[in-house]
């Protein structure tokens, strides 16, 4: 028996690398020659890795789905076996029907069917129980494209610790599209199930945070998203190809055959070349009506110029592209019959698919190449050109809207929208000096030889594994049953013992309006029960005003710092001031806040007795974030060399006097009542400032998870607080 190494990564897609079809002589397993399958495959063949997903056909009972689970088993292959209605539902219907419509801002070619999401999220669950089946704890897992958007929530439930990838391999539209689909909350949900999610722009990048942000009010920094318990990060990995097996089969005698056949046929004919799966993204009707364009606007190309179009079948079940496909033939037919002289013939189209060695011939063979989709995720069509240009002549078109022109920009550049500007990139193509094209070509083969599809996934891997590596380092601790076990004995056994505790978010829950977070029964009757433990004493750290925790908790015997640290109150005692302050600042501090409250429908100004707060909070999003960013440059500036300081908070910009914090305040109880058990819980950046100040010994604990802290622990939320809390009573 092998034996099982420590991890392996499990690739999971829609379609498998192989394709399964019933033939006469019984069933045939064909490799699919895509880029992906290319790419991964130095992965998947590895070791135990395995590869999950559809093998594209319907099985007909269980003799012949073990036949083919154990023919893919050999090649490190596992089968998701999916019904004719799925296939429907899911794949037709939702996925091609619904989401690449959308991602391709094609909305109104869109359908929302419920029976159609519903068949989603069970083939979603499917690809779960059958990856789950093969998964180890220690796996790395690497989720495939738009078909999938569940499923890395749906593992995460299952395995909270699971190193887990996505890669999407179309647009990611602006968030007012994804705003459209019913579904959206669950669609972004599932994709922030993965720890690393990986786009081919930038563009795409920033669509997916500002969704994240708008719909889910999930705010990102630095490509890093904060969930509650885990970091997302979120990048930009551009695919490339093998740009060598391009090259190669460009120089292989098989492609230069080829050529020659088709040369003696074309005989003086320079030709135009347009490669694309069949599709109303990939902008083949425009390109067609621009060549006619062409041929109008510039009569000298007739008889001189063809266009070799290969469309590939495909999606042919979705009536959309039946539509597309009529309409092409019924442009390539009009146009032919208009031009076509005996001896040339306008457009040479094709539908079908070709091998490689033909597909090749016809990069070499072209002299410009049309890649002008209205959107496309990347465009591989566009890189494979590039790597078959081995004298380095020809020029590729390529349009804005494609993944591939953020890097090939030495392309020629344009808005396939702009039918003028498209007729006059051909022409200018076709009458290009030879020493240009030779420059430019030869910077796009350096650098899509360079960023090939090995080093795509390596990277993807590689940042995947550091991202899952940083979650490890900045995790801190939860406060698991044997950690609290110990902190009750240190507890028990201390003689003096100092509990500090934060109230918003720690002893209670947030409430859209604070006023209404006052505290409860049970906690009034906890923390008097604290307060009757012998040689224990009970402090709140709040950023509250002092009216309201006198108000609120006055009546019982603990001490209090109110307003981050500016007011103290030892049980019993009055209040008084942290330091001397001085609060005249306020009156040439007041009248820069205010200004931005009139340019900022919903901000406001909060006024405690030394420092001032302005709330964006029920601000427009983005419009706040903006003023904040403005309102701190201008307060950085104003409060230079004065002993003021600006902080940014939660939807939040505070001035107030610097050198005051929770932790300057916590540290005069620290010495005032030297104890030998600390216990302080908070669950915001101003907690940090106490966690500072605790002896090490000390039980920091932070309430929630996520970004990094201080504390040596964690806790959920103030359910688990409270319960903590009544164990010291016992
Ligand atoms: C999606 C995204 C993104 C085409 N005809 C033949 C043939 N092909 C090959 C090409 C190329 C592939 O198919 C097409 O890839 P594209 O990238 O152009 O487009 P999609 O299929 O829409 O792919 C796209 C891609 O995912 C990767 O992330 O770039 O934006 O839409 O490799 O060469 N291959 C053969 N015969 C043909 O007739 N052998």
């Amino acid at each position: 028996m092998r034996s099982r190494p420590m991890s392996r990564t499990l690739i999971v897609s829609n379609r498998l690398p192989t394709k399964v079809l019933r033939t006469d002589e019984g069933l045939t397993f064909q490799p699919s020659e895509g880029g992906l399958a290319t790419g991964l495959g130095s992965i998947y063949r590895q070791g135990d890795n395995v590869w999950i997903g559809w093998p594209g056909l319907f099985v007909e009972g269980e003799v012949e789905e073990d036949h083919i689970r154990q023919e893919l088993h050999a090649d490190n292959m596992a089968p998701v076996f999916l019904t004719e209605n799925e296939i429907r539902d899911f794949y037709e219907g939702f996925s091609n029907g619904t989401l690449w419509p959308t991602f391709h801002y094609f909305s109104d070619l869109a359908t929302y069917e419920q029976r159609h999401w519903e068949a989603y999220v069970a083939v979603n669950q499917k690809f779960c129980d059958a990856v789950l089946a093969q998964a180890g704890p220690d796996d790395t897992i690497w989720v495939h494209d738009y078909q999938l958007l569940l499923l890395p929530e749906l593992l995460r439930r299952a395995r909270p610790e699971a190193a887990i990838g996505f890669f999407l391999h179309i647009p990611f539209p602006s968030q007012e599209l994804i705003r459209v689909l019913p579904w959206r909350e669950q669609l972004l949900r599932g994709m922030l199930g993965a720890d690393l999610i990986g786009f081919h722009t930038f563009g795409y990048l920033r669509h997916f945070l500002s969704a994240v942000s708008h719909l889910l009010g999930l705010p990102a920094q630095s490509g890093q998203i904060e969930l509650p318990n885990r970091t997302v990060r979120v990048d930009a990995f551009p695919m490339g190809i093998d740009y060598k097996r391009y090259a190669q089969a460009a120089a292989s005698e098989a492609s230069q055959a080829h050529e020659t056949e088709y040369r003696a046929a074309l005989r003086d004919t320079r030709v135009i070349l347009s490669i694309d799966r069949l599709d109303y993204t990939k902008g083949i009707a425009q390109r067609l009506r621009a060549f006619d364009l062409l041929l109008q606007r510039y009569p000298e190309w007739r008889g001189q110029v063809s266009l070799v179009m290969l469309v590939v079948p495909s999606r042919d079940q979705v009536a959309q592209y039946a539509t597309l496909k009529e309409e092409i033939d019924e442009l390539v037919g009009r146009i032919n019959s208009q031009y076509r002289t005996i001896s040339w013939n306008p457009i040479n189209y094709f539908y079908r698919s070709l091998p490689l060695e033909e597909l090749v011939s016809l990069y070499r063979i072209a002299e410009v190449a049309l890649v002008t989709p209205m959107r496309d995720g990347m465009n591989l069509v566009a890189k494979e050109f590039v790597a078959s240009k081995l004298d380095q002549r020809g020029v590729l078109i390529l349009s804005e809207r494609a993944g591939a022109a953020r890097e090939l920009s030495d392309a020629i550049i344009i808005n396939p929208t702009d039918m003028g500007q498209l007729t006059e990139a051909m022409h200018d193509a076709l009458v290009m000096p030879e020493e240009e094209q030779i420059t430019r070509m030869t910077a796009m083969q350096a650098l899509v030889r360079r960023y090939n599809i090995f080093s795509w996934t390596r990277l993807f891997m590689n940042q995947l594994a550091y991202t899952k590596m940083k979650q490890h380092m900045l995790a801190t601790e939860m406060l698991t049953e044997p950690a609290t076990a110990q902190l009750l004995a240190d507890f028990q056994a201390a003689r003096q013992r100092l509990i500090l505790l934060d109230y918003d978010g720690t002893l209670v829950n947030f409430h859209a309006n604070p006023q209404r977070a006052e505290p409860d029964q049970e906690l009034r009757l906890l923390l008097r029960s604290l307060t009757e433990l012998s040689n224990t004493r009970v402090v709140v750290i709040s950023g509250r005003d002092r009216a309201t925790l006198a108000k609120w908790l006055g009546h019982l015997p603990i001490d209090f710092i109110a307003e981050h640290g500016v007011w103290l109150r030892t049980a019993g005692e009055d209040w008084h001031l942290f330091q001397q302050l001085r609060n005249d600042w306020k009156r040439e501090m007041r009248p820069v806040l205010e200004l931005y409250v009139v340019r900022t429908a919903g901000s406001f100004i909060e006024e405690k007795d030394y420092s001032l707060v302005w709330h964006y909070r029920r601000a427009d999003n983005d419009l706040g974030v903006e003023r904040a960013r403005e309102m701190l440059s201008h307060l950085t500036f104003m409060t230079a060399n004065t002993d003021l300081q600006v902080m940014e908070g939660n939807k939040v910009i505070e001035i107030k006097n610097a050198g005051i914090n929770k932790g300057a305040a916590a540290a005069r109880w620290l010495e005032r009542y030297p104890a030998d058990f600390v216990l302080a819980l908070g669950d915001d950046r101003t907690d940090e400032d106490t966690f500072r100040v605790l002896p090490a010994q000390a039980y920091s604990v932070r309430v929630g998870t996520g970004a990094r802290s201080l504390a040596r622990f964690n806790i959920a939320s103030p359910t688990e607080v409270r319960q903590l809390l009544r164990k010291l009573l016992e």
